[in-house]
């Protein structure tokens, strides 16, 4: 591989040193090296290839049982000082932990191939994008990279003699003996597994998991926890967003950039089918957004990824048709069943399944008592290949946000939507989103978890500090500030039925935004922010009982209230750092309840 970087050539070597593989291959970023990858994987056994005539070019991946989400409890922000992680994040001192994970890496490849890859977040060349180098012994972890970020000679080009890059070094953590025979997913034993981020030096480690964001740095790890260090320091955003464009009936385009926990339909929510005549919706990203201020002042936003690495239970033609398309091939599944003509099934999927191989690789029938596809089995699919993706969705200049929504899985208490009083209002509903916990983590015990801005597990410093950055951010864009709102799409009656249809119908709640966002209608003003006026939520042809409504568009102030005490306890974990505007709105928040 041609590149004279000095830096990145000297830190290859030292890893080589340190990691002692059998030998070093650089990822040039073609499609024969991606098949060459693959047919060695299907070889091994690690990989199955899925049936041509059905899904062209995908395969299947079956994880170790005990690897199959992101570990949380073993993601650590390794800064120089504790209180800089804040009470959030996992921290160990940087020399400490840099110590053990030697330890650990030392002889780690020993009997594997380590890979170089160098990848670009981001349109290679927007002033928006960032340039990161993986390192890993993961051929998986390869594949996976090429669809979802810009891999190969192209980023080291872009990369010339001096550029900046991030390292990202990743090993699965199971060297090989001589003549040991490998497993079909390596990776270590949990107390072993770190995730571990460097944010004084832009460094990543990750040791001992193969799956999703423990192993494809670019995603969390970069574009969210490193990232939202660098973006701080240097005046932008790096956030848990999707990104989409709506299109009203005139033709007007609007760009809004929306935070939901992992596993609340975001993937769903980017890739919506309005149900609203005349009305057309286009994605651009399904996960993370970068967004800088540009020289008119406004915010503009770039997806960092190049593919979608979504979860697969529950996406069907009903809850997601262009995510269905968007998998017709070139994709990659992991833990999904397996059925009996060589395609993949999940549950929710259209229609039923007799047979198949689940996920563990067992014989599976719906009588088996247990599910055919891990809850957190993935999708790895190109942006590209979505129907509906945004022709400017690598402009290198970003689109234009005019709002931003958050959001969160609430079957209690959140009504389906509410617009924040001002940008500061905004900020503390960003603050104070909580959700019903999923399966994207492994190790979240609780029902009820508050995750602020959607990035509890991904921002990469004091929380309390990431507030204050928005809060700075408002007052930089000043007039221009995205409005923004707050959005439940799971509130259930009382009786435990769904009161909102969701998906599609997700378009009128979209329509309303616009239609504030353009200054096209009033609102209601309640304790906690406006609210559509009877009449102002487009409901037609929609057959929802008017008591259905009105308990979904219920302000309960006494459940409020309660909600605000557990805030203000939440708060209190952050001490003197939570910045004073974040008080400010819950004491006036307090009082529009009273
Ligand atoms: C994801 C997540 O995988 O948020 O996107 O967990
Ligand atoms: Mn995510």
């Amino acid at each position: 591989m041609k590149t004279a970087h000095q830096r990145l050539l000297a830190w290859v070597a030292e890893v080589e040193a340190m990691c002692q593989p059998d030998s070093v291959e650089w990822i040039h970023g073609s499609s024969i090296e991606y098949d060459r990858l693959m047919q060695r994987m299907v070889e091994t056994g690690a990989a199955t290839r899925l049936n041509r005539n059905r899904r062209p070019n995908s395969y299947l991946f079956r994880s170790d049982p005990s690897d199959v989400a992101r570990v949380e409890n073993r993601t650590f922000i390794a800064c120089t000082s504790r209180e800089d992680a804040g009470p959030t994040n996992n921290w160990i001192d940087p020399a400490e932990l840099k110590k053990t994970m030697t330890a650990l890496y030392t002889g780690c490849m020993k009997g594997r191939t380590m890979y170089v890859i160098p990848f670009s977040m981001g349109p290679i060349g927007s002033p928006l994008s960032r340039i990161g180098v993986e390192i890993t012994d993961s051929p998986y972890v390869v594949v996976n990279m090429q669809i979802m970020t810009r891999v190969g000679e192209r980023v080291l080009e872009a990369l010339g003699e001096r550029g900046e890059f991030i390292p990202c070094l990743h090993s699965v953590g199971a060297p090989l003996a001589d003549g040991q025979e490998d497993v079909a997913w390596p990776c270590a034993p949990m107390e072993q597994k770190y995730i571990a981020h460097f944010p004084d030096e832009n460094l990543i480690w990750s040791y001992g998991s193969g799956y999703g964001g423990n192993a494809l740095l670019g995603k969390k790890c970069l574009a969210l926890r490193i990232a939202s260090n660098m973006a701080r320091r240097e005046g932008w955003m790096a956030e848990h967003m999707l990104i989409l464009r709506l299109i009203n009936p005139q033709g007007k385009r609007f760009h809004l950039a929306a935070a939901f926990p992992s596993a609340c339909g975001k993937t769903n929510l980017a890739m919506l089918q309005p149900t609203i005549p005349g009305w057309r919706c286009e994605c651009i990203g399904d996960d993370i957004a970068w967004m800088k201020i540009a020289a008119d002042g406004r915010l503009y936003a770039i997806n960092p990824e190049a593919g979608f690495f979504g979860v697969a239970p529950g996406t069907s033609m009903k809850s997601n048709p262009m995510a269905m398309r968007t998998l017709d091939g070139n994709s990659i599944f992991t833990n999904c069943a397996l059925t009996d003509d060589g395609d993949i099934w999940w549950e929710g999927m259209d229609g039923p399944c007799d047979h198949a191989i689940d996920w563990k690789g067992d014989d599976w029938t719906p009588e088996s008592g247990k599910v055919a596809a891990h809850p957190n089995a993935r999708f790895t699919a190109p942006a590209a290949q979505c129907p509906v993706i945004c022709e400017d969705w690598e402009n290198p200049a970003g689109v234009p946000i005019d709002g931003f929504i958050f959001g969160g899985r609430r079957t209690q208490v959140v009504p389906l939507v509410t617009e924040a009083l001002d940008f500061d209002h905004g900020v503390f509903m960003g603050a104070m989103s909580a959700s019903e916990t999923t399966a994207a983590a492994l190790d979240v015990g609780q029902k009820l978890r508050r995750d602020p801005f959607a990035m509890l597990p991904f921002c990469g410093y004091n929380m309390a500090d990431y507030w204050a950055h928005w809060f700075a951010m408002g007052d930089r864009l000043g007039a221009k500030t995205p409005k923004i709102f707050y959005v439940n799409w799971f509130r259930t009656s009382r009786d435990g039925r769904w009161l909102w249809p969701g998906f599609g119908e997700n378009s009128r709640v979209l329509k309303w935004i616009c239609q504030r966002i353009e200054g096209a209608i009033a609102a209601r003003q309640t304790p906690i922010g406006q609210m559509p006026r009877d009449g102002d939520l487009d409901l037609e042809g929609l057959d929802i009982p008017a008591e259905d409504f009105a308990e979904l568009m219920e302000v309960d102030r006494r459940a409020f209230n309660d909600d605000l005490d557990d805030a203000e306890e939440y708060l209190a974990r952050f001490g003197d750092r939570v910045p004073k505007r974040l008080r400010a709105q819950l004491e006036a928040q307090r009082k529009r309840l009273a």
